[in-house]
């Protein structure tokens, strides 16, 4: 006989594989029970009608982080995670941001100070590694991925966090050494560079002008060249934020040819198109990020790669800064576009526009919405089976969305500490109406039901998706061409 915390009922359960009408019986915050339950639960919840999907997992978003060039992003802990949750994310994976000359376990150290007392849905942490030097990455990276930060992400731009490809060759051999997660921002710096200057130099600094500086052929060459350094390695990698049609399409080439490279895109790539960058006087900034929303056609080929398998993981890479002094508009009222802060909001609404405008209208299968929002985001970085999915022994980590529940997206409504979202006026067909994490019920009748702090952080095992497949290219066989074991 059983006792239940909680028993969800007659609700249609929906993993990467099997849907099925059953009860979901929890007990200290894990999954103890599936079908039909005879006993009564402390407390119950009538799903019928009602989907019942596993949490959603946000593995990549700016919270409570300083950008490089010194812009605080509006959304603490607290905001977040708050926002998170509404919109049926009970994971998140934000980045615990390295600036130069910092040590990684100062800045880990400062960052779990920042969620610890805040966030109340669970969180761990990627890095962002901007020191490649040898103490960091042969000492410091190594003790991090032992302590269950097992993923971390670099940049191929931006003047502060660049490296080098000598550093990312460096960074990936540690990765394979570690079996650690290695995320890259793929954009040739000095294309962005050049153009950047040929356009202020001709007087074109309006917003809509950081989409031509930022070339779909910078983030097509850098993809390449992170592919093939990746290869030359034999070390996994995960391309984030792919906006184009050709950055896919390279990470279409090296999967068919057997690599384990992995891809992400976000709301921003399905929703929002260069247009947008080109609203009236300073109003585009509200749409300016790296790499930049494109045009339509690039619109339907992301949505492509989505529903084929191309993309393993669908993430917010909520960086949100305010439209005022504090965020876009810090450098002045009319800062040229490579003044604007990079970035737009998306932890709340990632989920239910994905399901209004993918699985609603038919374009995307269920079982492919729950494995982009959630599993896969486990299983990539280390978190699967505890989280992702609906299982026995796994967290109860779920969101009972109710699909005749329409939303308008407004600003107003969203829950983070924005002043605008790039997404006003939007319909949400769907919404998660109960959220919950380890079995507590955080989001229920559009309120907040947990106090401020009570997430937990998440130490992660290293992910099988970043073992390398074994197997160097031949000129960098270590017996025939080294002599010995070099990576
Ligand atoms: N890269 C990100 O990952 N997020 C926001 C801006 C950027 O360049
Ligand atoms: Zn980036
Ligand atoms: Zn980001």
């Amino acid at each position: 006989m059983q006792d239940y915390d909680l028993i969800i009922r007659n609700g249609t359960t929906v993993t990467e594989k099997i849907k099925q009408k059953q009860d979901v019986g929890i007990k200290y915050g894990k999954i103890v029970t599936l079908g039909e339950i005879p006993e009564k639960g402390i407390r119950e919840i009538d799903a019928a009608g009602k989907l019942v999907l596993p949490g959603g997992i946000d593995a990549h978003c700016h919270i409570e982080q300083k950008s490089s060039s010194g812009i605080m992003t509006a959304d603490d802990f607290y905001s977040g995670s708050v926002s998170a949750a509404y919109g049926g994310t009970t994971t998140l994976l934000p980045f615990a941001a390295q600036h130069r000359g910092q040590s990684l376990r100062e800045v880990v150290d400062d960052y779990m100070a920042c969620a610890k007392p805040k966030s109340v849905i669970d969180y761990g942490f990627h890095l962002i590694i901007s020191d490649a030097s040898d103490a960091i990455i042969g000492q410091e990276l190594p003790a991090m991925i032992e302590d269950g930060i097992t993923s971390f992400k670099i940049y191929m731009t931006y003047d502060d966090l660049k490296l080098d490809d000598y550093e990312i060759l460096n960074v990936l051999a540690a990765a394979r050494r570690e079996q650690a997660m290695v995320m890259i921002h793929a954009e040739n710096h000095d294309v962005i560079r050049w153009i950047t200057e040929k356009l202020l130099d001709q007087g074109k600094g309006a917003p809509r002008y950081h989409a031509i500086a930022h070339a779909r052929i910078a983030e097509k060459e850098a993809t390449h060249r992170a592919i093939s350094l990746a290869e030359l390695l034999d070390t996994p990698m995960l391309i984030v934020h792919v906006s184009s049609e050709a950055a896919l399409n390279e990470i279409r080439r090296a999967q068919e040819r057997g690599l384990k490279i992995y891809g992400e895109t976000c709301p921003q790539y399905l929703f929002l198109t260069i247009d947008d960058l080109d609203k009236d006087g300073m109003d585009g900034a509200m749409f300016c990020c790296s790499p930049p929303p494109r045009d339509k056609s690039s619109q339907e080929a992301i949505w492509e790669g989505l529903i084929d398998g191309s993309f393993t993981v669908f993430s917010s890479d909520h960086a949100p800064y305010r439209f005022d002094s504090s965020g876009k508009l810090a450098a002045g009222p009319t800062p040229t576009f490579d003044k604007i802060a990079n970035g737009v909001p998306g932890l709340e609404i990632r989920m239910p526009l994905l399901f209004s405008e993918g699985v609603q209208t038919g374009r995307m299968d269920i079982h492919r919405f729950v494995e982009v929002t959630a599993t896969n985001a486990a299983k990539t970085y280390g978190l699967y089976p505890r989280k992702g999915t609906i299982a026995i022994g796994s967290d109860a980590d779920l969101a009972i969305w109710d699909t005749e529940k329409q939303v308008e997206i407004t600003a107003e409504k969203i829950h983070d500490n924005m002043d605008y979202t790039p997404y006003e006026g939007m319909i949400a067909n769907g919404w998660p109406v109960t959220v919950i994490n380890r079995g507590r019920i955080v989001i229920e009748d559009e309120e907040l039901k947990v106090e401020r702090g009570s997430g937990e952080y998440l130490r992660r095992e290293r992910p099988e998706a970043a073992k390398p497949l074994g197997k160097l290219p031949p000129e960098m066989d270590p017996e025939k061409n080294f002599g010995a074991e070099f990576i």
